[in-house]
């Protein structure tokens, strides 16, 4: 028996509240045939069966949802922890049990893994209430592995079948539903009935577009980021000594940078989709850093708080130029290095680079070089999160202040003392806000729903997201609609399109209004704890950014 805080005990009890609209019986009512976002042709020559389906609304319907039988519904949790994973799972079983008391929820542990090498539990009543409410993914934990192959999925389809399960469901982020689109495809192909139905998350929230609003955990994630920030700051503003540089996950979008800036107000941050559509070099971030600590002091302020997406240097062109060979390096040479170890894996790296991009690579400290040369995560991504972008930063700008200090007086110097910080972990498994709590539940009730009615290769969709969750309006989106065809290890792959930071967007403008201003003042704002309880205006509130998204 899992022992529990009172705060746990507390949220146990928390009802996730639904949607109205799947308080009783649904029916679909069907949006027009979908196209995917781009590169229309090869999609759908790629997913033949797949492609096209419209879009799902659902609507109150008088008579019962079916099947009025038993039904035995997979789940598996892939990819990065976000706040809510478990949510999705309670919404799941509730779902299923209200289409009949007798259907059950199997989880395939650690990730897509699980259902490969038949690795399974199933998640009793007993099993979901320890969990209903509580961060993490230790349900069944997660894992990356990437479901593309055939034999992956005979694999899958044995043990599906074996345990008589109707339908699959896969909580991930764009690389996971881009499994679930795939593995859809192959079951419709061979005409295997098995359904799979995607939920979005991603504490990152670069998966989001006209039908999902949020993915989820980025609330949460973000909420904890801000109260952390926002102590910072605090104690940045009392010790009045250092700066703070402080690196915040998001892989590629710097969708939570900018939330927690918009949270907290700090001196600077930087937005990655910015430095690319102005294609600064990681030089001009550095010298522009440079004149803000130059003007601050001069104005008494030896002081700051910075804050740096995790994806930041996939922006800069010189270093996105240097990724994108080493991806297509690792994509021809797959077999060859493969057989390398690491100090031949560099040195063959290496002899295939243009000059530029070995400049770039030998500018760079030599372990963050080797780093890149080796370091991928099973889909093939740089692993950014072990990248220390904060601390190159701050040691670069303090590189510029002693260049600048060996011309001034002993008087004159300018103090530039450095605190780093990376917060990514810290919020990935955080208990979920009630917008969290609530999104969650009701994506995973929604996806029974889905099932209910017999679709496969959908998204659970719930939207409406700053309304009352009473108002908001659910149904399914085709996931095929959301790919297009990107590079991954150098091979051209259907993936689901991610969804960057808009520099268009209010969430952004607001942002980009108000900066100058904090820069020089210290406007620190310091939100606090996540509140679970109290008024509404506190503790039911979705993030700043879906907020402006929404009323632009
Ligand atoms: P997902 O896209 O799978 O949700 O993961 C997001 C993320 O939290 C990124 O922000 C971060 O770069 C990455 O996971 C870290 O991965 P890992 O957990 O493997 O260290």
């Amino acid at each position: 028996m899992l022992q529990k805080s009172v705060l746990q005990q507390q949220r146990a009890a928390y009802q996730p509240k639904l949607p109205s609209v799947l308080w009783g019986p649904v029916k679909m009512q069907l949006g027009q045939p979908t196209e995917s976002v781009a590169d229309q042709e090869t999609v759908k020559s790629l997913f033949p069966c797949t492609y096209g389906m419209p879009e799902i609304t659902f609507v109150e319907n008088d008579t019962p949802d079916q099947p009025a039988e038993p039904i035995n519904v997979g789940v598996i949790l892939s990819g990065g922890q976000a706040p809510g994973g478990h949510n999705v799972i309670s919404g799941l079983f509730d779902g299923i049990k209200s289409i009949h008391p007798d259907s059950r929820l199997y989880g395939f542990l650690m990730g897509p893994d699980g259902l490969v090498k038949h690795n399974y539990k199933e998640l009793t009543g007993e099993i979901v209430d320890q969990y209903r409410n509580t961060g993490g993914f230790d349900i069944i934990g997660s894992g990356r592995t990437k479901l593309e192959k055939k034999e992956q999925f005979d694999a899958a389809l044995e043990i599906l079948k074996k345990l008589e399960i109707k339908a699959v469901v896969i909580i991930g982020g764009d690389d996971s539903n881009t499994n679930a689109a795939l593995m859809a495809e192959y079951f419709k192909a061979n005409n295997e009935t098995i359904q799979v139905i995607g939920c979005p998350k991603t504490i990152d929230g670069d998966l989001k577009n006209e039908f999902i609003e949020t993915s989820f955990g980025f609330d949460t994630a973000t909420k904890v980021y801000s109260e952390l920030i926002g102590n910072i700051e605090r104690d940045c503003n009392s010790a009045k000594k250092y700066w703070h540089f402080i690196k915040l996950m998001g892989r590629s979008a710097s969708h939570i940078a900018l939330e927690c800036a918009l949270q907290t107000q700090p001196n600077y941050c930087l937005i990655g989709e910015e430095v690319e559509a102005k294609k600064l070099e990681l030089h001009d971030i550095v010298l522009d850093l440079t004149r803000l600590v130059i003007a601050r002091h001069e104005q008494g302020d030896d002081y700051g708080v910075v804050l740096i997406p995790e994806g930041l240097l996939l922006f800069a062109p010189a270093f996105k130029s240097l990724i994108e060979q080493l991806d297509a390096i690792m994509g021809d040479f797959k077999k060859e290095i493969s057989l390398l170890d690491p100090d031949d894996k560099i040195h063959f790296m290496r002899s295939q680079m243009s000059n530029e991009n070995l400049a770039m690579l030998d500018s760079l400290p030599q372990t963050l070089g080797r780093q890149l040369l080796l370091d991928r995560d099973s889909h093939g991504n740089v692993q950014l999160s072990l990248i220390d972008t904060e601390k190159l930063i701050s040691q670069l700008v303090g590189q510029e202040i002693t260049k600048i200090n060996v011309r001034l007086k002993k008087e004159n110097q300018i103090p530039f003392s450095t605190q780093l910080h990376f917060f990514g972990y810290e919020g990935r498994c955080a208990a979920p806000s009630n917008f969290d709590a609530d999104y969650c539940y009701a994506l995973g009730y929604n996806a029974t729903k889905l099932i209910a009615c017999g679709v496969t290769g959908y998204m659970s969709s719930v939207r409406n997201l700053t309304a009352p969750s009473s108002q908001w309006l659910a149904g399914g989106i085709p996931i095929t609609m959301m790919l297009n065809i990107e590079m991954r290890n150098g091979v051209p792959k259907p993936v689901i399109r991610k969804a960057l930071v808009d520099l268009e967007g209010r969430p952004f403008k607001d942002f980009a209004e108000q900066r100058e201003t904090w820069a020089m003042n210290t406007c620190y704002v310091y939100p606090g704890p996540i509140q679970y309880f109290g008024p509404t205006e506190v503790c039911d509130q979705p993030s700043r950014t879906l907020q402006l998204e929404q009323n632009p």
